[in-house]
């Protein structure tokens, strides 16, 4: 199977209206290619930084637009980050990810404290990610020279929808971030959220943007909305789990390669959900008792269905 940057809006639009079977065998075919399917990645989720973000991002407890009830807290003690990265690796996560409520990466003190956790964490031998908001080709560079192994950012939904969820920063902002990343050789981590009130064609252009990022992004979470209070989303309507699997199995048809992330949501999902989008090329989660700001699942249920499952936790790079 050959990797693809030229995806066109009607094929991609074909893939992800496919009945069921026929869009699950296809994105198997893809998963197996490149990955082993048995295998999920454990990923863990720390807030370094709290709320009082500046941005005013329609789905987000930690944007000083909206009042959800989020404490702002300052920047962590690097000590503290580090040992929450060691009880992590001792639960078996392989990649540990850290997001501050920025909305961009300031040169000063905090990058500098940012940096040391990053040294810090990349010595335990794990996979080291951060999500800081838009930053500069220097800070990324230096980033890259601290340990860093790849940072989240992302395209969130389509161009056309963007606007009504976020008036702070524009889709070209995140492009260039992105472009940044690429030239410092940190690999790249990008998607989306889905059940925000955007339609299937809105899914679909976010796909195919992300499937015209080329390298593709190297991981590509898929966010269910995490509904929080005080947001302009708190009564969003739900999301049937089954687009989400749609939008798995479509992103994993056109970037084979990539890890495709069952991010934030899982606790909406039934475990049989959850079960359909392992099938449909998911090779990646968070685990742990926090996101960011909101519950996830239960660590003991997801070692639990795993084990039904039969999968088991992907080792470490
Ligand atoms: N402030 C930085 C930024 O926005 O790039 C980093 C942290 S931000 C929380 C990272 C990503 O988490 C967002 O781009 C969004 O896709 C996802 N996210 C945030 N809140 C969410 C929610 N309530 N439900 C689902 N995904 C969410
Ligand atoms: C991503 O796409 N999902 C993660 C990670 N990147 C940083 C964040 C999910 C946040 C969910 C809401 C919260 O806990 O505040
Ligand atoms: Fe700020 Fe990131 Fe939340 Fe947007 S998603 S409000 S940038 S923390």
């Amino acid at each position: 199977m050959q990797i693809r940057h030229d995806w066109t809006r009607d094929e991609i639009r074909r893939l992800y209206r496919l009945p069921f079977p026929e869009l699950i065998f296809q994105a198997q075919l893809a998963h197996r290619e490149f990955h082993e399917p048995g295998e999920v990645q454990l990923c863990r989720l720390l807030s370094i930084k709290t709320g009082g973000c500046p941005e005013d991002c329609a789905y987000c407890s930690q944007s000083a637009h909206y009042q959800t009830g989020v404490a702002r807290e300052h920047l962590m003690n690097p000590s503290d980050v580090v040992a929450a990265a060691e009880r992590a690796k001792a639960e078996g996560a392989t990649r540990f990810c850290m997001g501050a409520a920025w909305r961009q990466v300031s040169d000063g003190k905090d990058f500098e404290r940012v940096l040391e956790m990053v040294r810090g964490v990349a010595a335990l031998d794990l996979e080291v990610c951060c999500t800081l908001g838009m930053l500069s080709e220097s800070q990324a560079a230096r980033l890259k020279e601290a340990g860093l192994t790849a940072y989240n950012h992302n395209l969130d939904t389509s161009p056309e929808f963007y606007g009504n969820i976020i008036t702070t920063r524009v889709y070209e902002d995140r492009l260039q971030t992105i472009s940044h990343l690429r030239k410092a050789g940190i690999t790249v981590c990008c998607g989306g959220i889905l059940g925000m009130g955007e339609s299937d064609e809105d899914r679909i252009s976010l796909l195919e943007q992300l499937s015209h990022l080329d390298p593709h992004p190297e991981s590509v979470p898929i966010n269910m909305l995490v509904a929080n209070d005080g947001t302009p989303l708190a009564h969003a309507e739900e999301l049937d789990p089954l687009v989400m699997v749609r939008a798995i199995a479509t992103a994993r048809i056109l970037m084979p390669a990539s890890r495709v992330r069952l991010a934030a949501g899982r606790r909406q999902m039934s475990p049989e959900a959850v079960a359909l989008c392992f099938l449909a090329g998911a090779n990646s989660i968070f685990t742990g008792e926090r996101l960011l700001t909101t519950p996830n699942p239960a660590a003991n249920d997801d070692y639990r269905l795993l084990e039904t499952l039969g999968m088991r936790a992907a080792p470490g790079a």
